[in-house]
């Protein structure tokens, strides 16, 4: 199977799998797991952060990060595409009491500063908090928009005259940061924290991390263990993460330009439809020209000759690049989408 469903799906790789078999463990609930200690100090350095806190998943690391950020009560701006907004169970208002105050995400992922600034509420006992803003890079439903350092020293400098925090869904800041052509300390330094995933395009099995301040992570890790994830014994699954942060970050822009050969092979079928301008890093969208077949009936059909895509109504196709998928998975999968619109409708 051609899997472009999601870069979730990535398995770990053999020197994850003798990482993890070697992995030296301890309680990591006492603090006593060298191997989740060694990635947490990994994650706070390459982010330029003072700590981080080993999570289960991005949804933790973001639910986290907005319980340590606001009380119950308070608001959080954030764009309407945001994965927090969008697909994290509404954890933020069930388990945390946060109202969400979503604004409109342009194209390129990020939300217009005058908008956010408007958003913000006046100090007046009607209204709910202002209290955090909640960016995401790379954007996922943005078409994996990677959006510059700038964009975020634009917003902490607004934050900071409304004494507002900044929080990053970095899950794929890798992503961004490659294709960018920076570190992802240059964008990190413009806010307080980011969740970063192991589990996506870096292929570890499981596990995100949360980096910010001594005192944010401090309560961050009271929050985990309310949450339920206190891991005990969990440098076996920490060891890979180490792995995908010594190995698999630079190699990201071969999961780029295969997305950009995957998007201009599209665009060369006539059916689909495509804006090559916004394949920037290893998500594209694409959608079906009018009078084609549902979308339903392809992503089946796909699936029938072993390629394997999603459909998000109102967005398109989704096809996510990764480790897993090489020049040859890239090429089955453009004949299948030539050969499923050929394909009589039934
Ligand atoms: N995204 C997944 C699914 O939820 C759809 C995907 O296939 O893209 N932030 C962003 C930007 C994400 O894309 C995701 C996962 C998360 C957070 C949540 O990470 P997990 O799945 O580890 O909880």
């Amino acid at each position: 199977m051609i899997d472009l469903r999601s870069d979730t799906v990535t398995k770990p790789t053999p020197a994850m799998r003798e990482a993890m078999y070697r992995a030296e463990v301890g309680d990591d609930v006492m603090g006593e797991d060298p191997t989740v200690n060694r990635l947490e100090e990994m994650a706070a350095e390459r982010m330029g952060k003072p700590a981080a806190l080993f999570v289960a998943s991005g949804t933790m690391g973001n639910t986290a990060a907005l319980l340590a950020h606001c009380q119950r009560g308070d608001e959080v701006i954030l764009g309407d595409m945001a994965h927090s907004f969008l697909y994290e169970a509404g954890g933020m208002a069930a388990l945390g009491g946060i109202n969400p105050r979503p604004l409109p995400n342009l194209p390129d992922g990020t939300i217009r500063l005058d908008q956010i600034e408007a958003a913000i509420r006046p100090d007046d006992p009607h209204h709910p908090r202002s209290r955090l803003i909640a960016l995401e890079n790379s954007h996922n439903h943005c078409g994996g928009a990677a959006i510059p350092p700038g964009y975020f020293a634009a917003v902490r400098e607004l934050a900071d005259r409304h004494h507002l925090k900044v929080h990053l869904d970095g899950a794929r800041i890798f992503n961004a940061a490659v294709a960018l052509g920076v570190e992802a300390r240059e964008i990190m330094q413009h806010v307080d924290s980011i969740t970063f995933c192991l589990s996506k395009g870096l292929s570890a099995p499981v596990g995100a991390l949360l980096c910010g301040d001594e005192d944010f992570i401090y309560h961050a890790r009271r929050i985990r263990k309310m949450l339920g994830g206190g891991m005990r014994q969990a440098g076996v699954i920490a060891a890979a993460g180490v792995v995908a942060l010594e190995q698999m970050v630079d190699r990201l822009a071969e999961d780029h330009a295969r997305a950009r050969r995957l998007a201009e092979g599209v665009a060369s079928i006539p059916g689909f439809t495509i804006d090559l301008e916004r394949v920037q890093t290893n998500i594209i969208f694409f959608d079906l020209a009018p009078d084609r077949p549902a979308p339903k009936e392809i992503v089946a059909r796909l699936r029938e000759r072993g390629v394997l895509m999603s459909y998000y109504p109102g967005e398109g196709f989704r096809a996510v690049t990764h480790c897993w998928i090489d020049d040859q998975g890239i090429e089955k999968a453009l004949e299948a989408l030539k050969e499923v619109l050929a394909a009589p409708v039934h």
